[in-house]
């Protein structure tokens, strides 16, 4: 009885391993099938080309390297006519008007001042808020990009394409308590804005991003690219920033950050490269004559998989 009880566990435990086993097994395979069918899926991402950084309350040409933001309009609309892109994601910058990143806002914020005597600041300057919420250290901007106002509108000059399967529009920096960068996530990296869903949702494997401030909003959020796993394209001529130095350093640190950083007119050879090398690995692999999981993607050629 003892003996056939034991033997009964036994049988128990061997299917439920030789279940387990098989489990994985099956999971490896879809894996390997899924790489090896993956497509590149491109988006166009478009920061922030409101009339509050082109000739309103935020301009860049008040700014120190004097740029005028209208200059990434045509380059932004050749790309949208001329590039193949799958998915178009437009952002803006879209505050209340007691948010926290406004210099008029410093008075009413006075006691969550760190180190109190507000009064030291002037525009531009960052001053860190202990709260409310979460301390964070903030550039006080003037009030800018206040939502529904004329100025917060995308520049009507920029092709807005109408939203639907392939084209998002996020609005950020809504929160009157953290200020946000980045159109991937606020500037404490606590809450993420629907584009990074988004983009998964129509399985997004490439981004390039234009548009305004490249040493701010551009920047941060080219850098969350990189950080939510997309391959991640900066066109620097599509692109405008607020000061000389910290566009320099934004672009080293991109670079150092694995972005790359390229011209508008190299974007649609970049995308018919990726897509021929696409094209090779999808051949090999349907051919079984080249090992996906293994494969250098860099040093793809026809010749691997004769
Ligand atoms: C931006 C400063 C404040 C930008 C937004 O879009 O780069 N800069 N808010
Ligand atoms: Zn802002």
């Amino acid at each position: 009885m003892k003996y056939n009880k034991l033997n009964g566990w036994t049988i128990v435990l061997l299917i439920i391993s030789i279940g387990a086993i098989r489990a994985h097994k099956s999971e490896d395979e879809t894996t390997t099938v899924e790489r090896s069918s993956k497509k590149n899926v491109y988006a166009l991402i478009m920061i922030d080309v409101q009339y509050c950084f082109i000739n309103g309350s935020l301009a860049l040409s008040n700014g120190p390297a004097g740029q005028d933001g209208a200059e990434v309009i045509p380059v932004i609309n050749e790309l949208i006519k001329k590039v193949p892109f799958d998915v178009f994601a437009y952002s803006l910058d879209w505050h209340p008007a007691n948010h926290i990143s406004f210099f008029e806002n410093l008075e009413s914020r006075k006691d969550y001042v760190l180190g109190g005597d507000h009064e030291k600041y002037q525009m531009f300057d960052a001053v860190t808020y202990t709260g409310p919420g979460l301390e964070t250290t903030q550039i006080l901007w003037p009030a800018h990009c206040i939502q529904d106002t004329d100025e917060a509108k995308l520049h009507e000059d920029l092709i807005r394409l109408p939203a639907g399967d392939n084209v998002v529009y996020i609005n950020k920096g809504r929160n009157p308590n953290i200020d946000s960068y980045s159109a991937f996530l606020d500037n404490d990296k606590i809450e993420k804005t629907p584009l990074d869903n988004e983009l998964k949702a129509r399985n997004v494997t490439h981004v390039f991003v234009t548009g305004l401030a490249l040493d701010y909003c551009v920047g941060s959020t080219a850098i969350d690219a990189i950080n939510f796993g997309y391959k991640t394209y900066v066109i620097e001529d599509a692109c405008r920033g607020v000061d000389g130095t910290a566009i320099e350093a934004k672009l080293n640190q991109l670079e150092q950050d694995g972005v790359e950083i390229v011209n508008s007119h190299q974007v649609e050879q970049i995308i018919n490269s990726l897509n021929s090398k696409q094209n090779v690995i999808d051949t090999c692999t349907s051919n079984k004559r080249y090992d996906i999981t293994d494969e250098n993607q860099d040093d793809i050629n026809i010749n691997n998989c004769q």
